[in-house]
């Protein structure tokens, strides 16, 4: 077959020129080893991250003084007391001390080309998603060179290869570099060609990192001087970076020290292959084209040239599709098995201060993270997650028991590298708000209703219950015999009361109860599944029963507290009181055409008060109107989500950089093509007309099923659904007529 250059370009980030700056920069990652690609001539640069890198050790944050005061709090908000309430929330529940723990960058690789001048021709530099590969080339001179970076899962190394069309053209000297923060305890050569660099994260209880570079030069020769390591006249030069702190081995040295070594002693092509290899299995499950015919065109095109068309109001499918495989990617790239889970920023991070500590905020970012996990055919990257859930049990017992009294394991807004859940600080508007743990349980069970894995809900099942417990016990009797949570906010906004007075803390977010009845439901479900725990799903069914429903409030919203009060900022980025539109299931245009409506009315307010416009927020916005099944909405924010709040390197912008808006982008792209709430599957519930022909390969639905589509002029051609276990699939098609297939496990089932 020959190939087009438009082929060449297939699923590739692309650019003319070199990063100019850190969001030009492209990433590449193995799940905890991540660096950023300059692309840079004479003085290269890539800034390296380790996921376990984190300033300071464990710490008890749990305020002593919250269990004695928690009844003074209760009564105060109860009595309507909320000035009083918040001031003594903030001394009296505020972690101590203020804030977690943050995240660190390793720092730079620095690599400085003597013979290479500023001038080059035919500059390309790439990021090719189907392979996982960074690829720089140019001519210099007459010489014609080209770097390839990867970061490999399969030898837990970074790996940069340089190579040039004539021999003895590569010389360089290397070192380590960590800006301002330079402070490292030592960096010194290792043997003639390497380099290790030690030292310390910081804080109490901080531990150490380690990062090591080992070059492999076929010609020529290398040398340590001081901190450089300096290679001259080679052919080709394979650089090695292997790095770890003592967060997951006590000799984090000699660990990085083995797997440089191990992958010295093979090739780059081996490296390259066994890297392409391992990072296929997970990227070629799902392959998307939205836009099947005028791919090709745009394709020849630099991304930040269509990304800046978009910004001036062109459409570009095309583009989507690009942006959907990156969102797969960098879940792979930031996400795998041992790895932590993804932070604000993924793993890649530039500062030693970063953004609301590139950690784990919980009231959403770290969960939409997750969004495309199972959906998007990549339910192995959910792990990491899973692990933090786990790490978070025993602190969260304490923090349920030392601050509330209660049993059960709870988090509030934020956690960090050790599971921290006691409250982050005293922001009023998002520390006290103790569904957490509840929230993140959820992922447990949506792992199993897409898998149906029965050994994976059998050691989930405890964690939700445990999780569940606790708001069995938090939750107090209101007034009216409804149980409700209190205190708690509705993540980060502000009501205003007829008097004129603001406030936060209340008692009971509407948000609060759909992530309850979502949590609730799923545990009397699987202790069904699982035959156990009678009495526990009584007890549940009887506080659902005592919970308050979704209320349709004055503009015919779904109410955000469970008073109607207007809000100090309409179009908030939060919009947490549709959390049972989506990621819940509990409102559908089906199932409940009224809160369906009040959604959409709620979104609308949202929207012409400036809303959507954080990166993330936009994201959200994208599922609620595919939930919603409204396709020329979809469209509308996937692009106000590419030309508002995406980055040259296509990474989401807040503003600044935080990849949650990527993960919740592709979600809701996967999300108007393919839905699996309620027990139906639903083929093209809002394909969005500007991409009326294409194909979806790989797509997973709840059930443990696995569709294809093909669609031509906005209707269905073609559905192919692959049932992993024998059983009634139910399908609704674009006519909405909804079928009951009888499926066997391991067959495929063609539907048109
Ligand atoms: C929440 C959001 C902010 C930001 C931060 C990391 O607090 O309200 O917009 O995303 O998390």
């Amino acid at each position: 077959m020959t190939h087009t250059s438009a082929d060449n370009k297939r699923n590739k980030l692309w650019y003319k020129q070199h990063a100019a700056n850190w969001n030009e920069a492209l990433p590449i990652g193995n799940g905890r080893l991540g660096g950023m690609v300059f692309g840079r001539i004479g003085h290269e640069k890539i800034q390296l991250n380790e996921d376990s890198v984190w300033y300071g050790g464990p710490r008890d944050r749990n305020n002593p003084d919250a269990l004695p005061n928690l009844p003074r709090i209760r009564e105060l908000l109860m009595a309507g007391k909320l000035a009083e309430a918040q001031e003594l929330t903030a001394m009296a529940l505020q972690g101590l001390p203020e804030a977690q723990r943050h995240y660190l960058p390793l720092g730079d690789l620095d690599l400085y080309f003597s013979n290479q001048g500023q001038e080059v021709q035919q500059y390309v530099r790439e990021l090719d998603l189907e392979r996982g590969v960074v690829k720089v080339h140019y001519v210099s001179g007459d010489v014609r060179y080209t770097r390839e970076y990867l970061s490999s899962y399969t030898d837990q190394v970074l790996v940069v290869r340089l190579t040039a069309d004539r021999s003895g053209s590569l010389s360089f000297k290397a070192r380590f570099n960590r800006g301002n923060y330079r402070y490292v305890e030592r960096i010194e050569g290792w043997e003639q060609d390497g380099l290790v660099m030690r030292g310390v994260c910081g804080g109490e209880g901080g531990g150490q990192f380690r990062g090591i570079l080992k070059a492999v030069a076929e010609g020529g020769s290398c040398k340590t001087i001081g901190e450089h390591l300096i290679v001259d006249k080679a052919d080709q030069v394979t650089l090695l970076i292997a790095a770890g702190t003592t967060f997951r081995s006590d000799d984090p040295e000699e660990l990085c020290k083995q797997q440089l070594d191990a992958a010295a002693q093979r090739s780059y092509a081996e490296l390259l292959e066994r890297h392409v290899a391992d990072y296929r299995t997970l990227f070629d499950r799902v392959e998307l084209n939205l836009a099947s015919g005028s791919q090709s065109k745009v394709d020849e095109q630099p991304t930040d040239e269509r990304l800046k068309r978009v910004q001036q109001g062109e459409d570009d499918p095309g583009l989507v599709s690009l942006y959907f495989h990156y969102g797969r990617y960098l879940l792979i790239a930031c996400s795998r098995p041992g790895s932590l889970p993804a932070n604000l920023q993924g793993i890649w991070n530039d500062s030693f201060l970063p953004p609301w500590d590139s950690k784990y905020t919980i009231n959403i970012n770290a969960e939409m993270n997750y969004w495309l996990a199972e959906n998007c055919n990549l339910a192995e990257c959910h792990l990491p997650l899973f692990d933090l859930i786990e790490r978070m049990r025993e602190p969260g017992r304490v923090t349920a028991q030392v601050m509330y009294g209660c049993r059960g394991f709870t988090a509030h807004h934020n956690t960090d590298i050790w599971a921290d859940t006691a409250p982050q600080d005293l922001y009023m508007p998002a520390s006290f708000w103790p569904m957490g743990a509840a929230w993140l349980c959820l992922h447990l069970w949506e792992h199993y209703a897409y898998s149906g894995d029965k050994a994976f809900l059998e050691k989930a099942y405890p964690t939700m219950r445990e999780a569940a417990t606790f708001l069995l016990d938090y939750m107090i009797e209101a007034p009216n015999g409804q149980l409700v949570t209190c205190p708690s906010v509705s993540p980060e906004n502000t009501y205003r009361l007829p008097n004129g007075e603001s406030g936060v803390l209340c008692v009971g977010a509407s948000m609060d109860f759909q992530i309850i009845h979502a949590l609730f439901s799923a545990c009397i479900e699987s202790a069904d599944l699982l035959g156990m725990d009678e009495q526990f799903q009584l007890e549940l069914n009887e506080a659902l029963n005592r919970i308050p429903e979704p209320a349709i409030g004055q503009y015919g919203q779904i109410q955000e507290w469970m008073e109607d009060y207007e809000e100090l900022e309409p179009g908030h980025r939060h919009i947490s009181h549709l959390f049972g539109l989506y990621p819940g299931e509990q409102f559908s245009v089906e199932g409940t055409p009224e809160l369906a409506a009040a959604a959409r009315i709620t979104l609308e307010r949202r929207l012409a008060n400036g809303g959507g416009h954080t990166g993330w927020s936009r994201a959200w916005i994208i599922n609620f109107w595919a939930r919603l099944q409204d396709s020329a909405k979809v469209h509308e924010n996937v692009l106000a989500l590419l030309a508002h709040s995406t980055l040259p390197n296509l990474f989401d912008n807040h503003p600044p950089f935080q990849i949650d808006g990527n993960f919740g982008g592709t979600a809701g792209i996967a999300e108007a093509l393919l839905q699996s709430h309620g027990g139906i599957i639903h083929l093209l519930p809002a394909l969005p007309e500007a991409w009326r022909s294409g194909y979806v390969r790989g797509l997973r639905a709840r059930g443990g099923y696995t569709v294809d589509m093909e669609w031509e002029d906005g209707k269905l051609k073609h559905a192919v659904i692959e049932a992993a276990h024998n059983g009634i699939c139910r399908v609704q098609g674009a006519d909405n007529d909804i079928r009951s297939i009888e499926m066997e496990a391991g067959q495929r089932y063609s539907l048109l």
